[in-house]
């Protein structure tokens, strides 16, 4: 993009000042994302959203719309709240809209920069870990009395192992990039676990899990941090639909336990860091144990074992697909992420009752 092009869009919305500067923002994998400061010295972020993967933007705009007035609601009577800080605030557009299109057809939106906020890849300390876990907690038992009709599936059956499991098998069949001789090890690996993994699924279609609104992408990142590690605001919130908590609990941990990163090359330094998942355990329970069923508290261990598989799996297919998916910074960087993260699923199967053991312990402290 040029600077005169992303000037032009954020002429569109209801911004103070001129654009000083845009510069790329951030490390997420989908959407592209830039801050800008105006010559007011107010600072925006301003999103490209990947219509490739999601599909119904007006749809998902109108989520977000309906989601973040939901948060703001219940936070205005929440003593010490401040709804401003703590949920995302879209600006308008000169309609009275909340995104535009360009010529190329891509969509665009604008949001209040939150200053004086980091977000980590990598979780370093406890603190960070029991704040995450509050944050992604707390946003369950905000968004529980939401009015599921104001949610459209932005993109459905986004962690149901089944479509997953059949999207790589629609990969291996076609195998488009010619990849298929390069991954036997990781298929070997997806394949005998496919039984297992159905539990959480089985257990949903049973009705013994309930569906709850989730956030459906607790990777750390997508929790802002203010300047003492508190946790200030959930954002990228694209995904917000119905689900079962085991996946936001499961995608969570996904990146807490992982002492190295989602992509690591060196497989023997994916190592459990045991204190941060008991951290992100308390955090989350202490914010949910009021509201979670028994079944609910039972399957969390296996969230967390099925959202690397399945994250494994995501990344596998983008790799035999010719990486159309996810950004990437390398030929080889969707397969060398899908190593790692099945990688991480081999340690946390090492790990199962002992993780069980800390999240039943952290429950009954909470229920007590
Ligand atoms: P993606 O879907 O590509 O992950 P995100 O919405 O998560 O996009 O945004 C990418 C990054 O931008 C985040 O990880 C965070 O660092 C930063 N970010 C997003 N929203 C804000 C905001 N309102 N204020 C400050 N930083 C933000
Ligand atoms: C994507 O947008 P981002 O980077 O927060 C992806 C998640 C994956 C994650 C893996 C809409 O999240 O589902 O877990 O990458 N988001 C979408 O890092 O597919
Ligand atoms: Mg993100």
């Amino acid at each position: 993009m040029t600077d005169l092009a992303i000037a032009d869009i954020v002429s569109r919305f209801k911004v103070h000042g001129n654009i000083v500067s845009a510069k790329p923002f951030g490390s997420g994998h989908i959407n592209d994302t830039y801050r800008v400061i105006t010559s007011t010295g107010n600072s925006y972020l301003l999103q490209k959203i990947n219509h490739f993967v999601f599909k119904d933007v007006p749809g998902l705009m109108n989520n977000l719309v309906n989601v973040t007035r939901h948060l703001k609601e219940k936070l205005k009577s929440i003593p010490g709240s401040d709804p401003e800080k703590q949920v995302l605030t879209l600006i308008e557009n000169n309609d009275n809209g909340y995104f535009t299109t360009d010529a190329a057809g891509n969509y665009w939106r604008v949001f209040l920069f939150l200053d004086h906020t980091k977000s980590y890849d990598q979780v370093l300390t406890e603190k960070q870990a029991f704040e995450g876990g509050k944050a992604f907690g707390r946003f369950q038992a905000l968004l529980a009395d939401i009015d599921r009709q104001l949610i459209v599936d932005t993109i459905p059956n986004f962690q149901n192992v089944e479509f997953r499991l059949a999207n790589l098998d629609k990969a291996i069949a076609a195998d488009p990039a010619h990849r298929l001789s390069k991954v036997a090890t990781e298929i070997a690996f997806v394949n005998q676990r496919r039984t297992a993994m159905h539990r959480v699924l089985e257990l949903g279609r049973a009705g013994i899990l309930p569906e709850r609104i989730l956030h459906y992408d607790t990777k750390f990142n997508n929790v802002l941090l203010d300047e003492h590690d508190h946790a200030q605001c959930v954002i990228d919130l694209d995904t917000v639909m119905p689900g079962y908590v085991a996946y936001d609990f499961g995608d969570a941990i996904r990146t807490i336990i992982n002492n190295a990163p989602e992509d690591e090359p060196e497989l023997d330094l994916i190592k459990l860091n045991i204190p941060l998942f008991t951290a992100y355990t308390k955090g989350y329970l202490k914010q949910t144990a009021a509201f979670l069923t028994e079944a609910e508290v039972n399957s969390l261990i296996e969230g967390a074992l099925l959202l690397p598989y399945i994250q494994g799996i995501r990344f596998l297919t983008d790799y035999l697909n010719g990486d159309i998916y996810y950004k990437i910074n390398s030929p080889w960087h969707n397969l060398q992420r899908a190593k790692a993260q099945l990688q991480l699923v081999k340690k946390l199967e090492e790990a199962k009752e002992t993780l069980n053991g800390i999240i039943l312990k952290a429950w009954q402290h909470e229920i007590k």
